[in-house]
């Protein structure tokens, strides 16, 4: 009988990188759902021969690859992480399935995840997660309904019978956030001296030799231009997605950088942001807007400050405003009612 806890241990160098959200990773929520899969059998693509279960074995997505961006213009997230793109079940020669499942295209994935006991892993996401239009909740939609519906291994019929709708993307954001809090880019990086910078540029070598060092694998890495704007690290897995062993492995593919004059640019920010949301209520006096979040470069403070309407939009609804950021903060949240 396998014991699904402690799936990441082998690789975990500590895992100190995000002592704030101490709830995540705790492996209760998968303890109290476990595949009941083997981990002593092959990794997925490391098989001789075939393998009939597919709800303990990846297949055919049993590459996969977990993408972060370095997102600068408009920055997202944490000026001192990346943050999580997904994690994604590639076949062997790079192809992929996708929206492999429409009738499991969840809405409300905040929601899922409260109503089943992942609350801080949502709270994570929130942070770690960003769409870089602020449209957090249709880019885990789209992640999920892409990406996600495609692992064989979370089928709703290999979950334990019982399990309530959406329990396997539930699943599937707790193992991506447990996954991405194993590879902290960031750190790995600035521990070998490469940190943010709007002018030095670094030699892909230079990259991945620190990041190899760190991780003992050659992640790939993605540009915009000469912009390092993405990585993907590279995983087989023993068993289930749910509770199995993701093995390391180097990237089989090269990404899109260049092998030099690649700038990794500080996350900067603007003092004037746009914030679109969805009105509370469409046509009534108060219309009320979600926060929103705006980076600012170092330290480690969260401050709300007042903002300006600079322009109000009715089609599509949205509210450009401005601000002025105290001059110490990383962040600064705007609740902005329009009346
Ligand atoms: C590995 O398992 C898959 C799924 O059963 C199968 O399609 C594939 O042929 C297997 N590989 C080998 C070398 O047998
Ligand atoms: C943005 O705010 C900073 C800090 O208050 C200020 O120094 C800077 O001049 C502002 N920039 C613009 C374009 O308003
Ligand atoms: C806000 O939106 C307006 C209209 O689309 C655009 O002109 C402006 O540049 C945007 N401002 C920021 C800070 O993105
Ligand atoms: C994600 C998931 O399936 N969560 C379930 C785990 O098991 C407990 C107890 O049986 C359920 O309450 C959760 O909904």
């Amino acid at each position: 009988m396998h014991v699904p806890l402690l799936f990441f241990s082998a690789f975990l160098p500590g895992s100190l990188a995000f002592p704030h959200f101490p709830g995540v990773g705790s492996a209760g929520l998968l303890k109290r759902n476990g595949s009941d899969c083997d981990t002593g059998g092959p990794a997925s693509f490391q098989n001789t021969t075939a393998q009939p279960d597919l709800c303990c074995f990846e297949y055919p997505g049993g590459l996969l690859l977990q993408t972060q961006f370095w997102d600068t213009n408009p920055p997202t997230g944490p000026s001192n992480g990346w943050t999580i793109h997904g994690l994604w079940p590639d076949n062997c020669d790079g192809t992929f399935e996708q929206n492999c499942d429409p009738s499991r295209d969840y809405h409300d994935i905040s929601g899922l995840l409260t109503s089943q006991g992942a609350a801080s892993t949502l709270k994570f996401m929130q942070t770690f997660w960003v769409d870089i239009n602020g449209k957090n909740e249709q880019f885990w939609e789209h992640e999920w309904s892409t990406h996600g519906t495609c692992y064989s291994t979370l089928e709703p019929s290999c979950l334990p019978p019982g399990s309530p709708v959406g329990a396997e993307a539930v699943a599937f954001f707790v193992i991506v956030v447990n996954l991405f809090q194993t590879l902290p880019t960031y750190d790995w990086l600035a521990a070998a001296g490469i940190s943010p910078d709007d002018s030095q540029t670094y030699s892909l070598a230079d990259i991945t030799s620190a990041l190899q060092k760190a991780s003992g694998v050659i992640p790939a890495l993605d540009c915009r231009g000469s912009t390092i704007s993405q990585i993907s690290w590279y995983f087989n897995i023993k068993g289930s997605v749910i509770d199995g062993e993701f093995l390391r492995i180097d990237a089989p593919f090269q990404g899109s950088c260049a092998s030099n004059g690649l700038l990794y640019p500080v996350k900067g920010f603007s003092n004037s942001t746009n914030t679109t949301a969805s009105p509370s209520a469409a046509s009534s006096a108060a219309v009320t807007f979600t926060p929103t979040t705006i980076p600012l470069p170092s330290s480690s403070a969260s401050t709300t400050i007042p903002i300006t309407i600079t322009s109000v939009h009715s089609s599509p609804a949205s509210v450009t405003a401005s601000a002025t950021p105290p001059a110490v903060s990383t962040s600064f949240k705007t609740s902005i009612t329009v009346l």
